[in-house]
Order: C-alpha cells, then structure tokens, then sequence
C-alpha cells in the first residue's frame, strides 16, 4: 500500500516536472494573451446555485463560495462561464472526475505547455487554494442567472425623455472631435475635447466600459461596461450627459447603432457575453425590444454550444443590417432590422473564435479575426455572404483594424497580433487589384507580440501599431509607427510613456492609437493601475513630436478613447 503510494508520488512529480518544463516552451499561449483573458468576470457576484456531483470529493459550501469566487476571477475568461472550454480545456465533470483530484492539482499548481498559467509556482495561489479549485472543477458548474426582459425592464431608466431633450446643439464643442475616453477602473467615460484637450465631463457609465460607439448622426454616444451596462450620452447638452441607461445582461462587451440610410439613429443593439444573446433597442430611449438567443452549433463539429458569447458588433452602411460576431460558435450573423417582429438572419460560418474587426476602406467588406483560428474573415456586406478567410499570424488582434493604400498592393486591411511579432496586410481592392484582394499580401516585422491596436487614417502616411500586453516594458510602454509607402524600412519607437512623464513608477501600457478628425494626431493612453497616474499623451502625425500630454486627477485608468467622428464614420 505505501509502496503503491510512494510509487504515484513519484509519478506525479516527474509529470509535474515534465508540466513545469513545457510550461516554459514559447510554443504554448503566451504570457499576453494569458493576461489579456484571465481579466475577472462581473459574473463573480452573482448568486448561484451549489449542485454537487456525488462523484466528486467533498466540498463544503464555504469553499464552494471561495472556489467559485477565484473561478469567476481567474479561470473562466480562458474556460468559460460554464466551463464548456474556450482558449482553456473544457472542465466539466465528466472530463475532470476521472482525472482526479491530485492529476488537477499539478496542472493547477504548474501549469501546462497548452498556456495554462502556473498558479502556484507563480505564487498567485497557495496549495490550499489549488487544492479547493481541484476539487471545485469536479462538480457540477453552477450556471448564472439568465436575464430576460423582464430583468432588463427593471433595470432601464430613460433619465431625460426625448421630448425633453435639446431640439439643437446647446454648447460650443467641436462635437466631432470629442474623445470618449474609458476610464476602466472607476466605471466612467471622460468626455475630452479634442480641439482644447480640455475635460468636458467625467461621467457615471457601468463598470469598465470597454468601448463606445455613436449613433449615426453623431449626436448620441453610447457605451457599454463589463457588467453590461449600457449609457447614452447626448452630444448636445450644455454638459453633455447620460439620458437613458439599460443592462442587457450580466457580463457583455458590445454595442452599436443603426447606420443605414433611413434608419439612422432608430435602433440600438448590444451583444452580451452572459446570457449568451444580442438585445435590439430602440435609438433614442434604449427601450429593450427583441432579445436574441446565440445558443447553437458551432460551425466545424456542429456540436451543441450553450454559452456562445456575442464579440463585435457593426452596423453595415450597405444594408439595413447588423454584423453580429459570435464567439464560441464562430457564426458571423447578419441581421436585418426591418422588421424587428420578423428578424431575418443570414448565418454565415465563418471559424472560431471570433473576437474584433473592422471594415475595409470601402466599407463593402467586413474583417473579423477568428483569434484561435488565426485567420481573418471577410465578409461581403453587399452580397451578404462569406468572401474568404485569411490565413495570417498567431492570435490576430485587429481592434477595426487599419486601412491605408499600399504603393504596390492597392488598399489594404491590417492587422497586429497578440502571439507574434508580425502585422498583416491583406488585399481589400478585388477590381483594380484582384491578385492581392483577399490574401496576406505581407507580413510586416514589429517589435515583439502583445500587440493589441493599430491605426491608420485616410489623410496620413503613418500606420501606429501599440503593444500594451508584451512582456517586456520597454516594448509595453512606447508605441511603433511605419512609414505606409516604406513599410520594408521598419518602423520608428516612440517613448510615450517617457513623454507622458508621470509622477508614479506604475505599468504605463501605451494603449490604442486613435487619431483626432483631422487625421493630424494620434492619441494614446498611458495606463497604468488605480491608485498611480496614468495620461493620454498626444503626437503630431507629421512631425511624429509630442505635442500635447493630457494629466487630470480624474483620468484614472484610461484605456479606450474614441474620436466621434472617426468612430461615427468607421474611419481607421
Ligand atoms: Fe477588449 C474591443 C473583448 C480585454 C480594450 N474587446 C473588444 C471587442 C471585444 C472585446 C469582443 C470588440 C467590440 C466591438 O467592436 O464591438 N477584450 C475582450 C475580452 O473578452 C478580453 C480579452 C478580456 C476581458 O476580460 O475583457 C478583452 N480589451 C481587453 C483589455 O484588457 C483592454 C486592453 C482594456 C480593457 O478595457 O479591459 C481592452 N477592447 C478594448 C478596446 C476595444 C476592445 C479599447 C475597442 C477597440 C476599437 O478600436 O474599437
């Protein structure tokens, strides 16, 4: 018996040794795109019910709580909510009891070559901790509350009703060259003007935004929050400010307007990562009016997926229609919003997992990074069906994406990548360039992987392409910019964050470049953690010089910031 016991000690120490040592191999998910997924769920304080698995070693409900906690903080970006497997191994009992408490404990403490993080050599958990989440993944995944509209009514408020609204613009800004900055960690948006750099207002939004969109006249501004918090914001206040409000779920990453001619600013719609559903809302009141289920097949095992999470979303300016990008299932949905009470959907397979994208300059084509897949697809908005799908580099990460004429390859759609070092240009142009439309056309080399934005603009010569998730922080903390008619000639680094000259010793990540109207500067945030400073700091497109740096008490955390008028008129 103790020769028996002795004998698995060992055994499982050599796999732990074998773990630890892949776990070193550059081959598995690198260290950004762990830090980029493992971000905690607002799911974390939700009530769920404990459902045990008799199968499965005991657990008190105490630990259940904590185990659930770390879950939702740590693990379920990479495995999802119900632990259905995304990046991350599917963990559900009946995959995890027969491997057994000790087998899950090693993978837990050290980690594995696939990219799962080493929790406790890295001192993040104790062997209390591994021990408990060992356990937890043995029993059934408690599920989160569903949110319907019933849960979605209580929750909005038309703060100012439309007939109490502004009938015109009642302040000076420049509304087009206003900045609606995230400021991630206080649950805000600070609205900037461009022209003056100056601070408009900070207002209350759900807790960190993760992009802002506007509706297609411009004047209404809305942003969604991780809890799935909607804010619409008019442009046209004295002091710009929330006039309705919604949450449309319980966790959720998109939103976005009707475009097209004859329905501008009529409808809202917003996708959600928990329940797994898009919800159309009405343009100016943001009343909820048709919620759509993503729960369905995925599109190369056309297996069962319950938790389909909806990533971008973009209004197509070619049709009354609605690009909806769902994740797990790896399904672009075009949505016509003629008929709300008759939706038509065209399903379009496209490959998992889809995640960001963007038009090309024409706007005729939509190019959306399937990130596990590493591949971009495009999707004609004309002819409403799939036109290729690109194979590029490791984990694409467009943002939109940049679009620039390339002296040999005509107009071109780019993209930077989480897991290489290279940025794709792929061909956009299939009449006057039709050898190169819809290829990688080339590779250009950047500085390292981490890469999350890059940015172009109609009237610049420049492509800016950030790194906030690399590494290392010399990388982390500048920003990269190429000349588009000599790409071969490599690119120039920028010190942002030395420019930004901040008082704290904090992360600093250069984060998205986002040019102003004119497409004459770019401008970045500088983020660093809650309790340090953080900026926005602002170049000169031609010079490439600093030209401005934007420091306020208040500008706490900030990562997006979107021009209104770029981002009204899918301008990148
Ligand atoms: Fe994002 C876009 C999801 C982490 C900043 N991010 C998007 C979109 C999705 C998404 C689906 C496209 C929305 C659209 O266009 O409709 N992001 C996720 C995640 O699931 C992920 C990996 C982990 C998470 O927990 O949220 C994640 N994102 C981040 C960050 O860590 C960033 C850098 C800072 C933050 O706010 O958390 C970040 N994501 C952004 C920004 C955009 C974005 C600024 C919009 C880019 C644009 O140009 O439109």
């Amino acid at each position: 018996m103790k020769i028996k016991k002795y004998t698995q000690v060992a055994a499982l120490a050599l796999a732990a040794l074998a773990v630890s040592a892949f776990a070193q191999d550059k081959k598995g998910v690198t260290t950004p795109e762990m830090n980029y997924q493992a971000g905690t769920s607002p799911l974390v304080n939700e009530p769920m019910v404990q459902s045990t698995n008799p199968k499965a070693p005991p657990m008190t409900q105490a630990e259940f709580d904590v185990a659930r906690k770390v879950y939702f903080e740590r693990c379920a970006g990479c495995h999802g909510v119900l632990r259905k497997g995304a990046t991350g191994k599917p963990l559900t009992p009946d995959v995890t009891v027969s491997k057994g408490t000790d087998y899950l404990k090693i993978f837990i403490a050290y980690g594995s070559p696939a990219g799962m993080p080493n929790w406790q050599t890295s001192g993040e958990m104790t062997e209390k901790e591994v021990d408990m989440m060992a356990r937890y993944i043995q029993h059934e995944p408690p599920q989160p509350p569903e949110w319907g509209m019933e849960q979605m009514k209580q929750s909005w408020k038309v703060i100012i009703p439309p007939a109490q609204r502004p009938t015109k613009k009642m302040n000076k800004y420049n509304i087009d060259n206003i900045f609606s900055t995230t400021l991630r960690d206080t649950g805000e948006v600070a609205l900037i003007d461009g022209d003056t750099k100056q601070i408009i207002n900070v207002i209350k939004t759900g807790y960190a935004v993760h992009i802002s969109r506007l509706s297609a006249s411009g004047r209404y501004l809305f942003v969604i929050g991780r809890d799935a918090k909607i804010n619409m914001i008019d442009l046209w206040m004295e002091k710009p400010d929330n006039v309705a409000e919604i949450r449309v779920g319980l966790e959720a990453r998109s939103v976005d307007t009707s475009k097209y001619k004859g329905y501008e600013d009529k409808l809202a719609i917003a996708g959600s990562y928990w329940p797994p559903q898009f919800t159309i809302m009405k343009g100016d009141t943001l009343e909820p009016l048709k919620i759509v289920s993503t729960r369905g097949m995925t599109v190369d095992k056309q297996e069962y997926h319950p938790e389909p999470r909806v990533a971008a979303i973009v209004a197509s300016h070619f049709k009354p229609e609605f690009v909806v990008n769902v994740k797990e299932t790896g399904k672009i949905l075009l949505v016509d919003y003629r008929n709300i009470e008759a939706l038509k959907i065209t399903e379009i397979g496209a490959a998992r997992f889809l995640h960001d994208g963007g038009f090309d300059a024409s706007k005729r084509y939509f190019m959306v990074a399937a990130n596990q897949s590493n591949k971009i697809a495009a999707v004609d908005m004309k002819e409403g069906k799939l036109q290729a799908l690109i194979d590029v580099g490791k984990i694409p990460h467009p943002g939109r994406g940049a679009n620039f004429v390339h002296p040999k390859f005509g107009p071109v759609w780019a993209t930077g990548h989480l897991g290489d070092e290279t940025i794709s240009l792929i061909g956009t142009d299939p009449v006057k360039h039709k050898q190169y439309a819809f290829k990688e056309v080339a590779k250009v080399a950047g500085p390292g992987g981490g890469a999350l934005f890059i940015k172009s603009h109609p009237k610049s010569k420049n492509l800016w392409s950030d790194a906030p998730l690399n590494p290392d922080p010399k990388i982390s903390q500048s920003i990269v910019v190429y000349d588009i008619n000599n790409l071969d000639k490599g690119y120039k680094v920028l010190p942002i964050a030395e420019w930004a000259d901040l008082k704290d010793d904090g992360a600093k990540r250069v984060v998205q470049p986002e040019y102003n109207k004119a497409g004459d500067e770019v401008w970045f945030a500088v983020w660093s953690a809650k309790n340090k400073q953080s900026a926005l700091v602002v170049v000169d497109d031609k010079t490439l010089k600093l030209k401005a740096v934007i420091k306020d008490p208040r500008l706490i955390t900030p990562t997006g910031h979107f021009n209104v008028f770029n981002t009204q008129h899918d301008i990148y």
